[in-house]
Formats: structure tokens, C-alpha cells, sequence
């Protein structure tokens, strides 16, 4: 972790591989994880965008782009980076994401198979890919971000919620399989976070988006990777399972009660 005078003792991943790095919760790891001095391999869809923040992070860092929908082309790019690769220590699945915000009966099937696609087959193909060298290495740390969306359900979140619960119950049931292996498991789970989140749910409606946000404190990606920085650096005996977090200013509302008359 960063230096400070805290005797307890630290460990610092040598090379990173960051999922969805151009959005907001990843730009803020690979800032944070490259300013402790690692290998940073960046995954995006958008060349531009990835080759623009490799330039703002000025540092040497691996990129590779695919579109997580596109099972050839994320298996290709895989094999490759775990081949070249092979000491990865912290994997951050950071890419998935949200897409509209309707009732089921009034959702539209690409976004819910979108959604799963995005944030289940692509974190389980990825990591799948990865996973062998970690066990192999005996040494290595899969970090989810799920969302507290996976534990509360909300009117229309629907698949989102069901897409961040599956990560939520994957990456434990994955700590079972990994026991004496030495690899770790977490899945962080913000609550709401002013980021592109809502750009991206909301297909770039920019009212609608900026109204998720408006007279409250958000979560910002820095605070997320505050926590991502946190459960990386502790000693390899200790493992973070899951980490819920949300801002002050949100909590929980009471049960729907349909009442008639
Ligand atoms: C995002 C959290 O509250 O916007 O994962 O659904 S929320």
C-alpha cells in the first residue's frame, strides 16, 4: 500500500490486469496500482480511449482490446496475454455494467442478454484463462466488482441486480474451490458511484444520467479504488470475501406493500 507509518505488513502485486479500464472505476485502479509501481495490463474496447489513458498515466503499460461480448475474440486475446503473461497477481473484473433501467415485462432482450454476457460470461471466460497460472504460481488475487445491487434488488434492476448476485455467489463458491491453492477471492460491491455507470445505462442520455446523481454524494471511483487498494495490499494470508460499500447518503428503504383501495 502507500507508504505510511503503519507497521503492518504489506503486499504489493507486481502485475495487474484491469477489465474495462477506460470507464471510470477502472481508470481510478490503474492510476492507483500504477502509482505503487505495477505492470499494468489494460483491457478496453476503444483503442483511442485505452491509448489515451496509457498516455495520462505515463507509464509503460500492456493494452489489449477486445469486446467481452465476442467469445472468439476475448479467448484469442487470452490466450495470448496468459501466455505472455504468466505471472499475473491481482486480476481486477472490472468491465460489465448496467443497461436500461425498465420493468422486466418492459425490458428489451438484447439489453438483459447483454448484461449477462458483459457481467457473467466474460468475467468466467477471463478469469478462467488466468487462473491456471495463479494456481500454478500458488500465488494470485481475483478481484471482482460486483455492486450491492447483487444483495439489495430495486424497482427494474431486474437483470443487473441477478447479473451482480451471480458474481456475488461465484466469487465465493470460487474461494471453495481455491482453498490450498493460495489464491484470493473478493468481490467488491459499491453502491451508487458518479461515474460513466449511468451514461452507460441510460444509452448516453445525459438528463436522465445526471439526475441519478443530482443532490446527493455519490460514491466516486477514487473511494472504490481506495478499497480495491486496501484488500490487494494486505499480507497473502489475509483474504477480503466481499466488500459492500455505500455512500453515507444512501441506505435502505422499507418493503413495497401494495395496499388496495
Ligand atoms: C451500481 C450500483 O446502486 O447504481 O452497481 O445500482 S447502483
Amino acid at each position: 500500500m502507500v507508504a505510511n507509518n503503519s507497521p503492518y505488513p504489506t503486499h504489493t502485486p507486481k502485475c495487474v490486469m484491469i477489465t474495462g479500464a477506460t470507464g471510470g472505476f477502472g481508470q481510478a485502479f490503474a492510476r492507483r496500482f500504477a502509482a505503487l509501481g505495477c505492470t499494468l495490463i489494460l483491457h478496453g474496447r476503444n483503442e483511442e480511449k485505452l491509448n489515451s489513458l496509457v498516455r495520462d498515466l505515463g507509464i509503460k503499460a500492456h493494452t489489449v482490446i477486445f469486446d467481452l461480448c465476442d467469445k472468439a475474440q476475448t479467448n484469442q486475446a487470452m490466450d495470448i496475454i496468459a501466455h505472455d503473461f504468466p505471472q499475473i497477481d491481482l486480476l481486477i473484473n472490472n468491465a460489465g455494467g448496467a443497461l436500461g433501467l425498465d420493468k422486466f415485462q418492459d425490458a428489451a432482450e438484447d439489453d438483459f442478454e447483454n448484461m449477462i454476457e458483459m457481467n457473467n460470461t466474460s468475467l468466467l471466460r477471463i478469469t478462467r484463462k488466468i487462473l491456471p497460472n495463479m494456481v500454478t504460481n500458488k500465488s494470485g488475487h481475483i478481484m471482482n466488482i460486483g455492486s450491492m445491487a447483487g444483495n439489495w434488488p430495486y424497482p427494474s434492476g431486474n437483470v443487473y441486480c441477478a447479473v451482480k448476485a451471480f458474481v456475488h455467489q461465484f466469487s465465493l463458491a470460487l474461494r471453495s474451490d481455491l482453498v490450498g491453492t493460495n489464491v484470493r477471492v473478493t468481490n467488491i460491491e459499491p453502491g451508487i458511484a458518479e461515474t460513466s455507470f449511468s451514461m452507460a445505462r441510460f444509452k448516453g442520455d445525459e438528463d436522465k444520467a445526471k439526475a441519478v446523481y443530482a443532490g446527493t454524494t455519490a460514491l466516486t471511483a477514487e473511494d472504490i479504488a481506495e478499497t480495491a487498494i486496501w484488500a490487494a495490499c494486505l499480507p497473502e494470508h489475509v483474504n477480503v470475501n466481499t466488500i459492500e460499500v455505500m455512500p453515507t447518503q444512501q441506505s435502505f428503504s422499507a418493503l413495497h406493500i401494495e395496499r388496495y383501495g
